[in-house]
């Protein structure tokens, strides 16, 4: 296997023998081979838009199979046995459908298009020569694999508002020709970065879609004080993005006794006033994904991961996780899909849930979050004031994720150094680096404003064009905002590459730069948008305010 898709990857260079975040290596290889066979489809999808095909339930697969493939998503070989072998399939289908509309496809094939295997030997025969490392040269490898991840994001983000019943054929035009353009030989690096480019722009499309499907479906968040105790009743702990998932869990856990809590990813779902009439919905639980080894035992009741990040279970705890939807792990129970029109049946987890204790308090007290576009721009006045008046000298955004290295304690210390007259804006896991911290507030406006999960960092987005347009400026990069985020996993490709396409220059990238940069494209990051790493939080302090 080789690997280097995430920030934690092994020696900061790949994992080769068993991923850091316990993806075993088969998996790692049938995930390879899946998405060689992705872009073989997108081969066919292409030449069928340009024929007047489009086939959902292959757009569909594709969307979720690059779901599946992000860090801690799914570590269970057999379901990508079974994703090749519908891949297959497909890419038969499409192609057949092609051919039938008059499409030419004679000449030289991709191999992706035509390699076809019947067996799992044959899959992992074939896997080991498809991976990351078949592209020679290591710019062209890097700028695939960038824009590759941008599209793991991407599929992410546009799952969840397809649950809600929000989609955009455009996103799925463009995920298939980005998956084909990848196979193409002859592309350059000037065109592959313009492809980067433009992954950014539908990273924006996407996030723009789901904030519609989360709004619309379930009010604009509203400034919200969350509990981090506990009470005592049994309870579920929904981990993972999927607000869906979340939904229906608390109207079929009402009145049954079982309490809901959030962990990690899943705390902003406070902050839409839908979920706020559920009497039972009780307060998160814990802190960011990594923690979750510790957290997962004291919570006592089982657990529901609707997406990443699935960290393999320890036997403590091991019987209490269940998976659904994109999340596996071999020997977890998985909550099927419901079919058309009916919700997913949580009998199972809600009957164990029953059987076990309350959670074991970890915290106590309250977190305040809330803070996405619709509420900062109604305070906007206010904002615009504290500004005016020298009262806010900065904002700093420090959205992203967060992770189990040291080196992560960095942004807990640059948070409590920064002065007093200045504002993180943050989304994601990044949060939990510092949302416990009594950082204050400044003229009633608290010191941390958090807008939600990694993909409202469109919300951090729509407040600074605001601003900028309020306060008549050009170039979005005038604003007295500096930028420094943390990343970990593939969603944070997206939300990176979305950010560039704004025009954001001069982000601080931490804790260390990914991998998968060559230096050249490294270099191409640098110059073109003033990209960074950290160093230390003094220097860094002196830098950015
Ligand atoms: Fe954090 Fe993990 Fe949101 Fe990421 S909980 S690193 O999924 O996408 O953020
Ligand atoms: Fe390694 Fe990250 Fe890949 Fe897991 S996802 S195998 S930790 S690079």
């Amino acid at each position: 296997m080789f690997c280097f898709q995430c920030q934690e990857t092994a020696k900061g260079t790949g994992c080769t023998v068993r991923g850091v975040c316990g993806k075993p290596d088969d998996v790692a290889r049938m995930q390879d081979l899946l998405i060689y066979l992705l872009k073989g489809i997108s081969f066919y999808s292409v030449e069928a838009r340009k024929l007047g095909i489009v086939h959902e339930e292959t757009d569909k697969f594709i969307m979720e199979s690059l779901f599946s493939t992000i860090t801690n998503v799914n570590f269970d070989k057999q379901v990508f046995v079974e994703k090749v072998k519908k891949a297959l399939a497909l890419r038969e289908q499409m192609k057949a459908w092609v051919m039938q509309a008059g499409g030419n496809m004679t000449g030289n094939l991709p191999d992706a298009a035509v390699w076809t295997g019947e067996t799992e030997g044959d899959f992992d025969q074939k896997a080991e020569t498809v991976g990351v490392l078949a592209t020679e040269n290591e710019d062209i490898r890097s700028l695939r694999q960038l824009i590759t991840y941008g599209l793991k994001g991407m599929a992410a983000y546009a799952k969840h508002a397809y649950v809600l019943g929000y989609q955009d054929d455009k996103i799925f035009a463009f995920m298939e020709k980005a998956l084909a353009a990848t196979l193409d030989d002859t592309l350059s690096a000037d065109e592959l970065i313009a492809l980067t480019m433009e992954t950014g722009k539908y990273g924006v499309d996407v996030m723009a879609l789901l904030d519609q499907a989360n709004t619309s479906t379930y009010g604009h968040p509203e400034i919200t004080k969350v509990s981090i105790g506990v009470r005592n009743h049994p309870g579920i702990l929904v981990s993972g993005h999927d607000l869906k998932d979340l939904e229906e869990l608390l109207k079929q856990t009402a009145g049954t006794g079982v309490d809901v809590y959030t962990h990690s990813e899943m705390l902003p779902a406070h902050y839409y006033p839908a979920f706020k009439k559920y009497p039972h919905f009780a307060g998160n639980y814990g802190n960011a994904w990594w923690k979750q080894d510790k957290e997962f035992e004291s919570f006592n009741g089982p657990i529901l991961m609707t997406t990443n990040c699935l960290i393999p279970p320890k036997d403590s705890y091991k019987d209490r996780v269940y998976t659904t939807s994109v999340v596996g792990f071999p020997g977890l129970k998985h909550i099927g899909d419901a079919e058309e029109g009916k919700e997913k049946d949580f009998t199972a987890i809600i009957a164990h849930a029953k059987k076990c204790a309350p959670p074991v308090e970890i915290e106590t007290g309250e977190i305040v979050g809330g803070f996405a576009h619709n509420t900062v721009l109604s305070v906007a006045d206010k904002v615009i004031e504290a500004i005016k008046a020298g009262a806010i000298k900065k904002f700093v955004v420090m959205a992203g994720c967060d992770g189990r290295m040291k080196s992560r304690e960095y942004y807990t210390e640059f948070a409590a150094k920064l002065p007093k007259d200045t504002i993180i804006l943050t989304a994601g896991c990044a949060k939990y680096k510092y949302n416990k911290l009594d950082l204050g507030d400044i003229g009633g406006i608290p010191r941390v404003l958090d807008a939600g999960q990694c993909n409202d960092s469109y919300s951090l987005a729509v407040v600074a064009l605001k601003l900028k347009e309020v306060f008549g400026l050009d170039d979005v990069n005038q604003l007295p905002i500096s930028y420094n985020i943390a990343w970990y996993e593939q969603k944070a490709c997206i939300v990176l590459l979305a950010l560039l396409y704004l025009g954001v220059k001069n982000i601080h990238l931490g804790p260390t730069l990914p991998a998968f940069l060559s230096p050249n494209v490294a270099k191409v990051l640098v110059e073109n948008f003033g990209i960074s790493g950290i160093s230390n939080v003094e220097d860094d302090l002196r830098k950015m305010i």
